[in-house]
């Protein structure tokens, strides 16, 4: 069997040396073993190897396994295919500490660091399962464009950018366009990048961030919506537990199961609940990031880890969700986690004339919004959906500080490269 990858650590001894390389699939490294008696000619190959060389090797796993950071291996042969110009700027076994800064500087080299890479492969895990479980259960995935001409979050957060002689912006939601699907397909979902120009720096807040986007048509209310997206997490989090128990035992993680159903309670709930501890929201405002996280004590001592926010006031949501009959609430719910909003959705609006009314409402043109406005024409059934935010769901169900820990390349306020 042919392995490659990079050396990690090099630890030369008179008779022995053991030389650690990450790279492949493994989490854990390969344990290099070079004997002098046994393999002389290897022995003074291995001599080269020091951390950062790149290398395949040919070998078979050792009858005796001492190491308890990897699975030894016998070489039988090894060809190096690059050696680092200058040392390593950062450490790849992760005994020195390196600031956020630099780590996300350098995340390229500390993948190298098996504990580096099981977030990674933890994410790439999360979004295997929610495709796992959306295509089990009848939804298709689709894409939709990047490249917009209207947004639905807000304008303030829009990145403009010039398409020949249009305007047009960076896509901040797939909202607009997985509502228009809901004339064909009832049950659509996208994984996709969010763009938006939130000036903030904050541990959970991205320029550019992925999101699980999903819409269903056909519903009585918003529970329905909120029954996929418990189910949805749960099978994330527990399909986690199940297939990545070597990485969350490398990040020292003890990911709890979580099992629908989740709690509710009303946005006026938690008002009041907020109230009780001395924190005011102002009448019909969001909850702010302090209070989402005052809440997510509370909840917890309730014994709830996870749950949903219903029933948001109109003056706090976006223009497409649906009011309520007292024309002040609205089917806009949160999931929150460990005190973080995971995702947002709801019942959308689907009669045309009452979209218009919205639109106005919200102080929006219905006239740049003529394209998806045209869909809710054609026999529109009643809908709904979410987006649930991959870094934010990673970084909880890994207790990260901080959201630019659970993506590669970050773009944030100061954040253009790598
Ligand atoms: P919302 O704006 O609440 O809703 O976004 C959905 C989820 O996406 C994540 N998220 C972010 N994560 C990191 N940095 C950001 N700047 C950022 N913005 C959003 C959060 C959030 O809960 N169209 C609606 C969804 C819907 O109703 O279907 C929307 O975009 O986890």
């Amino acid at each position: 069997m042919r392995i490659c990858g990079w050396v990690i650590r090099a630890k030369k001894f008179k008779k022995v040396i053991i030389v650690e390389v990450s790279g492949d699939s493994s989490t854990k490294p390969y344990v290099l073993v070079f004997k002098k008696e046994r393999e002389p000619e290897l022995f003074e190959k291995a001599e080269e190897l020091d951390v950062g060389t790149a290398l395949c090797f040919e070998g078979e796993k050792s009858q005796v396994q001492k190491s308890k950071r990897g699975v030894e291996y016998v070489v039988k042969d090894f060809k190096v295919y690059a050696k680092p110009l200058d040392p390593l700027p950062v450490d790849t076994i992760g005994k020195v500490p390196v600031l956020l800064d630099t780590r996300i500087k350098y995340r390229y080299l500390l993948l190298r660091n098996p504990v580096e890479k099981a977030i990674f492969k933890i994410r790439a895990g999360v979004l295997e399962a929610a495709r796992q479980y959306l295509n089990d259960n009848g939804f298709l995935e689709v894409h939709t464009p990047k490249i917009v001409a209207a947004g639905a979050e807000g304008g303030a957060t829009l990145f403009p950018l010039k398409y020949f002689e249009y305007k047009a912006y960076l896509s901040q939601s797939p909202q607009l366009y997985k509502q228009i699907l809901m004339a064909s397909i009832p049950r659509v979902y996208e994984i996709t990048p969010y763009f938006r120009a939130e000036k903030f720096n904050t541990t959970r807040h991205l320029n550019e961030s992925w999101g699980i986007d999903v819409e269903q048509g056909f519903i009585e209310d918003e529970e329905d919506v909120m029954k996929t997206l418990e189910n949805l997490v749960s099978y994330i989090i527990n399909y986690v537990r199940k297939i990545y128990v070597e990485e969350l035992e490398m990040l020292g993680i003890e990911l709890e199961p979580v099992n629908p159903p989740f709690k509710r309670i009303t946005y006026d709930e938690a008002v009041e609940l907020l109230r009780s501890e001395g924190i005011e929201i102002p009448e019909g405002e969001d909850l702010t990031d302090a209070a989402e996280k005052k809440l997510g004590e509370l909840m917890m001592e309730k014994g709830h880890q996870i749950y949903f926010i219903t029933n948001f006031p109109w003056s706090t949501t976006g223009f497409y969700y649906m009011r309520k009959e007292d024309g002040t609430h609205t089917g806009k719910f949160d999931l929150d986690y460990k005190g973080l909003e995971l995702a947002s959705g709801g019942q959308r609006e689907h009669r045309y004339d009452k979209l218009i009314e919205a639109l106005k409402l919200k102080g929006l043109n219905p006239e740049d919004f003529k394209f998806y406005l045209e869909a809710f024409r054609y026999g529109m059934p009643p809908h709904g959906g979410f987006g649930l935010g991959v870094e934010r769901l990673l970084m909880k169900m890994l207790n990260l500080s901080n959201i630019r820990e659970a993506i590669i390349f970050v773009r944030d306020r100061t954040r253009l490269s790598p």
